[in-house]
């Protein structure tokens, strides 16, 4: 978006009637779906004001039913890598679309896909397709407590698997502490099957099982937490887990499916070499539309129905139109420099926002993992989710409503990551940090 573009779009902005069209979708969509969203997130709840309805998006842009372009930067929460409306994986949809949507029965794309999986990532020797990371992440626990014969789950404070009832757990008191319920509906009899621990605390992870010796069935853990931020595993962090499973006799589950095909070629797995059990997978895997997956060892893999005992099905479950377009996706990453890309463009706008608001003295603390990045109103460092929490609110959404005045989308929490794609340019991003620079200016008002 050229400097002209973006005055325009700022000049109207100031009009005030910016977002009407936005307003009164909010409103329809209120009288008939929960908070008006299909999702909690997406309502601007922690930024306050009205969300915007999205008309259509192409490369790093979206348009609001306003007609406002923005350049985006949550991608649909991480999905759109290679950015919007591609033609690459429009065609494949297209085409495959052509010979029907959904069979309930085998078809060769989820082969593909399936094999492309287990190409990129040597842990995985089979894999199964669901449609949502929640899928992934409950399948693969219930396939841990199966293989196991134990109850008991450890996760990290901050991390987010998805919303199955056992995942949905508030932070006890002490370090490693048993689950309460995280939402009404969630029986607490479920959420105390769950153990936390502060990430990147190996201690706590250790007095978890030294606690409930033989009792713990896995750890999952997202390799770089994107629930609280981006907050990168320290070193040793993740290799500590893998001992510690190797000693307990517990499954190490990597919840990549965030970072899975977002932070390199062999996701966040490859990057830090440490090798887990299972691994499960979405967002990318899917390039747009409804899939995810998990998979893993052959051993714990062969026990899913209907190879082996363990229980888990899903009508749309690798459905063709999903496959092709997360096989159109990974084609497109496998071309070289794919990476490299995405991890200069995501590491340029967290140093040129860090260095915008040194200017501006504002304490910030940002970071960046392959294409997905975080910043935080906050001295730092942040290595958990008691840190992320010192998050200046106030601060936090007078820069995202900046940020959005001037025709950039950011994600609508300070506690989600933020995502580039190969369509982001570096004159986006020079645009982005020029929006940034007048931003932090306004923020620095806030004590
Ligand atoms: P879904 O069920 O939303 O497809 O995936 C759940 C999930 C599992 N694991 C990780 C690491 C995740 O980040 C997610 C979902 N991510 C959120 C954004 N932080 C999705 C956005 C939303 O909830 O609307």
């Amino acid at each position: 978006m050229d400097r002209e573009r973006v005055l325009a779009s700022r000049k109207k902005a100031k009009a005030g009637g910016k977002r009407s069209a936005s307003r009164e979708a909010f409103a329809a969509a209120k009288r008939s779906i929960p908070g008006g969203v299909n999702s909690p997130v997406r309502a601007f709840g922690s930024v306050g004001g009205s969300p915007l309805f999205i008309k259509r998006g192409k490369g790093a842009r979206i348009w609001d039913v306003d007609g406002n372009e923005y350049i985006d930067y949550v991608g649909s929460w991480g999905p759109l890598i290679l950015g919007h409306a591609h033609p690459v994986v429009l065609r494949a949809i297209r085409e495959t679309m052509r010979e029907g949507t959904s069979f309930g029965a085998p078809t060769e794309i989820e082969t593909r896909l399936a094999e492309a999986i287990c190409r990129a990532l040597p842990s995985v020797k089979k894999v199964r397709m669901v449609s949502s990371g929640t899928e992934a992440t409950m399948s693969a626990i219930r396939l841990a407590r199966g293989y196991t014969g134990r109850d008991r789950v450890l996760k990290f404070e901050g991390c987010y698997h998805g919303h199955s009832d056992g995942l949905l757990v508030g932070a006890g008191s002490g370090v490693a502490t048993l689950g309460i319920p995280g939402s009404p509906g969630v029986p607490a009899a479920m959420a105390e099957l769950t153990v936390q621990a502060p990430y990147n605390d190996l201690e706590a992870a250790a007095q978890a099982f030294a606690r409930w010796p033989g009792e713990i069935a896995c750890i999952i853990v997202e390799p770089v937490a994107g629930n609280m931020g981006c907050v990168p595993p320290q070193p040793g962090f993740l290799e500590g887990l893998r001992s510690l499973c190797d000693a307990e006799g517990a499954v190490l589950i990597f919840d990549e499916v965030m970072t899975g095909f977002r932070v390199g070629p062999g996701s966040a797995q490859g990057l830090y070499g440490v090798r887990p059990d299972l691994t499960c997978l979405g967002k990318v895997v899917g390039g747009g539309m409804p899939a995810a997956a998990y998979g893993g060892r052959n051993d714990l893999m062969r026990r899913i129905a209907p190879a082996g005992d363990i229980y888990q099905a899903g009508t749309l479950s690798g459905n063709p139109l999903a496959m092709a377009a997360g096989l159109a996706t990974l084609e497109q990453l496998e071309k070289p420099g794919a990476y490299e890309q995405l991890t200069e463009r995501s590491r340029s706008l967290a140093e040129g926002l860090q260095s915008a608001a040194d200017e501006a003295g504002v304490e910030l603390t940002t970071a960046s993992v392959g294409g997905m990045f975080g910043f935080s109103f906050h001295p730092g460092p942040i290595a958990c989710f008691a840190d992320a929490q010192q998050n200046h609110e106030a601060r936090f959404r007078r820069f995202f409503d900046r940020m959005l005045d001037g025709g950039i989308n950011l994600a609508p929490s300070a506690y989600e990551a933020g995502f580039v794609s190969l369509a982001h340019r570096r004159a986006d991003i020079a645009q982005t940090l020029e929006v940034a620079r007048e931003a932090l200016r306004a923020v620095a008002r806030i004590r």
